[in-house]
């Protein structure tokens, strides 16, 4: 554990860069606090100091009027909008792949859940202006890489995702300013999409007339191409593609993994799903080994980029390890497969189990 500014104790990956995650009690509450908020950055060079008088969005490229917005300009020529979205890194749960594969390893907290407060992307790149022939836009922040040798952070949306009307630009974060490590003074939300998307400290939103080529898009977060990027590791893919939507999963809350739960005396298990926001249809815990499979409680849906909590009581008949299950189905009708891995371990929608101690 360990504590950084405007944060409370978190689990820490690495503190150069920050890398900081939740603990998963945060996700008994519909949104996850701030100070709670886990913390990605890909390079140490993060920036730790906003002038506020001096800052500037340009939006600029492919556009006939070029702009450098202020945060005054932001919040006073826009409409505002707000929406309920989970931010999820591409690695959440990447500790739990088997075979075990590179990169941080996190447990279920690299995501939490917000209300995020902004403006359109689209009404920005209306106000600019998108020229005829445009392909992609991409964003970058103000962290810098520490040697040159370091790609910078700079992702792309095609330009049809990027004018999709639930893109937003935020200044706001539950109702307060974004937390310094969280992207402060403006991030990109890309509900249902994976946060890497999610450009912190966002400073220049350019339009492409091309396809965008950088490192973080060309080299990396690309997936096997198929749904749940998965793939097998005897046999890794060739066709991948950049990572995108969410897919569909459920998680624990409580118990926790080995927790120790009383023989006996009914236990309310909680728990969180998600999807890329069709909304969760139904939440199942099996009964019998898993010939059939009974209803979780679903708490009220809050918007269908949320988190949908679930709830259910167990009586712990023996005493021991016990290990529980849970798989949620969205209103597609996606469910959760048993098997899912791919040598990045990224997109984890696997089954959950949890082992608990019944004493
Ligand atoms: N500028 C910038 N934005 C960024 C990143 C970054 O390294 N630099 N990392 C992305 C990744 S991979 C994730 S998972 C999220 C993490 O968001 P958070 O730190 O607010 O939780 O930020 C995204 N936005
Ligand atoms: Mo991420």
């Amino acid at each position: 554990m360990v504590r950084f500014a405007e944060k409370r104790e978190l689990i820490l990956l690495t503190d150069r860069p920050p890398q900081l995650e939740t603990p998963l009690r945060y996700f008994r509450q519909d949104l996850t606090p701030n100070e709670a908020f886990f913390v990605r950055w890909h390079v140490a060079g993060i920036p730790t100091h906003i002038d506020t008088r001096v800052f500037r969005l340009q939006v600029d490229g492919h556009v006939q009027r070029p702009l450098s917005l202020s945060l005054d300009d932001l919040r006073r020529r826009f409409e505002p909008v707000s929406v309920i979205a989970i931010a999820q890194c591409s690695g959440n749960g990447r500790s739990l792949f088997e075979p075990r594969v590179q990169g941080g390893q996190w447990r279920q907290g690299a995501m939490g859940n917000a209300l995020w407060t902004g403006v359109r992307l689209r009404d920005l790149l209306e106000a600019a202006g998108i020229r005829a022939g445009a392909v992609d836009v991409s964003f970058d922040g103000l962290d810098e890489p520490p040697l040159a040798s370091i790609p910078d952070v700079v992702k792309s949306l095609a330009v049809d995702r990027a004018r999709e009307s639930d893109v937003m630009v935020a200044y706001e974060m539950n109702g307060e300013p974004l937390p310094m490590l969280n992207g402060f003074p403006l991030r990109l939300v890309v509900p249902g999409w994976y946060a890497t998307y999610w450009i912190k400290a966002l400073s220049r939103v350019t339009v492409l007339d091309r396809a965008f080529e950088g490192f973080w898009m060309a080299k990396a977060y690309r997936i096997p191409n198929n749904p749940e990027g998965a793939e097998i590791p005897d046999h890794l893919a060739a066709d991948t593609i950049p990572i995108n939507r969410f897919t569909v999963r459920s998680i624990f809350v409580r118990p926790e993994p080995e927790e120790p739960v009383a023989l006996g005396r009914p236990y309310e298990v909680e728990g969180v799903a998600l999807d890329y926001g069709a909304g969760i249809r139904q939440v199942e815990v099996p009964l019998d080994n898993g010939v059939h499979w009974a209803d979780a409680r679903l708490d009220p849906e809050l918007g269908k980029y949320s988190f949908r909590r679930w709830r259910y009581r167990w009586s712990p008949l023996a005493r021991g390890p016990n290990r529980l299950m849970v798989r949620a189905t969205n209103n597609d009708g996606v469910g959760q497969p048993i098997h899912h891995w791919n040598r990045s371990g990224f997109m984890r929608c696997v089954i959950e189990n949890v082992q608990v101690n019944v004493v």
